[in-house]
């Protein structure tokens, strides 16, 4: 399979932590360049979006933004703003998002993106879809040909539907297991009280927006880490000897 040996390739970049922070710092900034004062901004899950609330704050506490609000999809996105000084708003009490930068697990040559790693998803699409422009930020090791060639996919499943839930998977042509909290016994549970089963698709995925509809029209399923037609534009940082193209 073609599509895997090339995305192996690509997440063979072995790289230090130090590079990596890097890498991660870099599409930060660019992201964050895109910012303007007044804006409403969606803040994203993960350690590459961690690092734009990192620096969205320090534009804000320097004065270069001004009265810019904040909408968090989850716990950790709204206590790192407050502590790097964003202020942030329910999203309840707003109406759309100006922009908003998140990461990805995998990414494809048409926006779809893979998300999920961090179960935090359900409430990530719903902030990632209510903004004008979607920015997601990656590293090339994870610019993929096809979604699911190095992740599962995750499904965010209400724990008293499990069992049928997981029949109707396998039916869609999955292999799905439950995801385990790590140094715990039993599953990792979401924000909203949810199990999470990370389902692979050996077969591959053709069609991302088709399989996010079929996975997310099973009783029972919240939503899955499938995301098409929601990003609008994909940073990919290249990492080259010591230095960092975004593109
Ligand atoms: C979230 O964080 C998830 O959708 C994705 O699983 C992960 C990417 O994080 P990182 O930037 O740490 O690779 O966006």
């Amino acid at each position: 399979n073609p599509s895997l040996s090339i995305s192996a390739a690509l997440s063979q970049n072995v790289t230090t932590p130090e590079a990596q922070d890097a890498i991660k710092r870099a599409l930060a900034k660019k992201a964050v360049g895109l910012v303007k004062s007044g804006m409403v901004v969606g803040l994203g899950t993960g350690s590459t979006a961690s690092i734009a609330i990192q620096e969205l704050g320090t534009l804000i506490t320097r004065g270069k933004l001004k009265n810019v609000v904040a909408v968090g999809a989850n716990y950790q996105s709204r206590v790192l703003a407050r502590q790097y000084g964003v202020k942030t708003v329910d999203f309840n009490d707003i109406n759309n998002i100006d922009i908003v930068f998140d990461g990805a697990d995998e990414v494809d040559f048409n926006k779809n993106l893979l998300k999920g790693g961090g179960a935090a998803h359900t409430m990530q699409k719903v902030v990632d879809s209510m903004a004008k422009e979607c920015i997601i930020l990656a590293d090339q090791s994870k610019v993929v040909f096809q979604l699911g060639s190095t992740f599962p996919v995750p499904v965010e499943v209400i724990p008293l539907a499990i069992s049928p839930v997981l029949r109707r998977l396998v039916t869609l042509g999955g292999i799905p297991e439950i995801r385990s909290a790590l140094r715990k016994d039993g599953p990792v549970i979401t924000d909203l009280g949810n199990m999470v089963v990370d389902v692979s698709f050996p077969n591959g995925i053709e069609n991302p927006a088709d399989l996010e509809k079929s996975i997310n029209s099973i009783p029972g399923v919240v939503d899955n880490g499938i995301v098409s037609g929601i990003a609008t534009s994909v940073l990919v940082a290249i990492q080259d000897g010591d230095s960092v193209t975004v593109m």
